[in-house]
């Protein structure tokens, strides 16, 4: 494969490179893996899109939103792309692709792209194929990346390691109670979407906004927060309201960033996160080869029979394993 020739349709925006580029990124084969590193380094660097990450339970409507919001951005004249991250998505090939119908009206759409989540790994796969493929939207032109996830707890922080805002989509409670929602994903929500709120639903929907809203005064203060943010607002996704003024929020909160300060920061932090990652699944793979598992097994012997304390072991394994992958570059 010529990854530069790849690279370079993948940055004049060609669709069909860049599903092909999505696939080499989310491939596990060693070879594949040395040309998508090729690729990745290739790409322009000079271009950044909007990464929104967006979460909430099954049935809360994230499909019916990311349709509805994704058209509204496509009808302004922007060009969407859609991914998620769904470690527990070994049904069905994704989250994405179950719901197409939901999104019938965007994936026709020309200035959008749509791409289902990888099946299912472990997160750290899931999530690496992501940000990688978040980049390669990004060399491709696209104006706003909508990225995906279902309530799992872990996937939201490492999604929210992709974006660069993070909206929560929450439905109306039936109840005065907040819903379960873990502090950590609050404290991560750059904006509080309360959808449904239409019908039948609008009176709780409205209640439930304004626990929200309340639940976010008591949290701590974030510096890359302007006055007003993070905050709670309603939309339904359903009959497109409100959709408008959440754009217009995140212009405002994207702009009051930049210019602060945050917004490079944050991608700074972001890049030195995905290195300290990579090199973190980096040496775990290196536990994995079968020399390493069979080294760890006779120093496991030899720590089990009292022949060797397990500090010493642990010591030796390793300058063996270090020995060993210095020796094979
Ligand atoms: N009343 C109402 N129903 C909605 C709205 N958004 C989504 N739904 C419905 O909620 C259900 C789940 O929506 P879906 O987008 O698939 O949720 P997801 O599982 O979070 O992707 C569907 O029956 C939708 O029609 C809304 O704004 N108002
Ligand atoms: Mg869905």
């Amino acid at each position: 494969m010529d990854t530069a020739d790849l690279a370079a349709r993948v940055a004049q925006g060609e669709r069909r490179a860049l599903a092909q580029a999505i696939t080499l990124v989310e491939s596990a084969r060693a070879d594949h893996r040395a040309q998508a590193c090729a690729l990745l380094e290739a790409l322009p660097a000079d271009r950044q899109a909007l990464r929104i990450g967006l979460s909430g339970t099954p049935g809360v409507g994230k499909s019916t939103f990311i349709e509805s919001f994704g058209m509204m951005l496509v009808g302004q004249g922007l060009r969407v792309a859609v991914l998620a991250v769904d470690p527990s998505s070994s049904r069905s090939g994704g989250s994405i692709l179950g719901d197409k119908t939901r999104m019938d009206r965007l994936a026709r759409a020309p200035g959008a792209f749509i791409r289902p989540s990888p099946s299912q790994t472990h997160l750290g796969g899931v999530t690496r194929r992501s940000r990688e493929a978040v980049a390669l939207c990004e060399a491709a032109g696209f104006d706003v990346i909508l990225i995906e996830t279902v309530g799992v707890g872990q996937s939201e922080t490492v999604v929210a390691e992709m974006s660069d805002l993070f909206l929560l989509l929450l439905a109306p409670a039936g109840g005065d109670e907040l819903q379960g929602v873990k502090r950590g994903i609050m404290e991560i929500a750059d904006m509080i979407l309360v959808n449904k709120a239409d019908g039948d639903l609008k009176p709780a929907a409205t209640r439930t906004c304004a626990d929200y809203a309340g639940a976010l005064r008591l949290l701590r203060k974030r510096p890359q927060d302007p006055a007003g943010f993070p905050k709670a607002v309603m939309v339904s996704a359903l009959h497109e309201s409100g959709l408008v003024d959440v754009w217009r929020d995140i212009e405002t909160l994207v702009t009051w960033r930049k210019e602060q300060g945050f917004w490079d920061r944050a991608r700074a932090g972001q890049a030195r996160y995905w290195f300290e990652q990579d090199v973190r699944q980096a040496l775990l793979a290196q536990l994995e080869t079968p020399r390493a598992r069979a080294a760890l097994a006779a120093y496991g012997d030899k720590v089990s029979a009292g022949d060797l304390a397990p500090a010493a072991a642990a010591e030796a394994f390793l300058a063996q394993l270090g020995a060993s992958s210095t020796s094979k570059s």
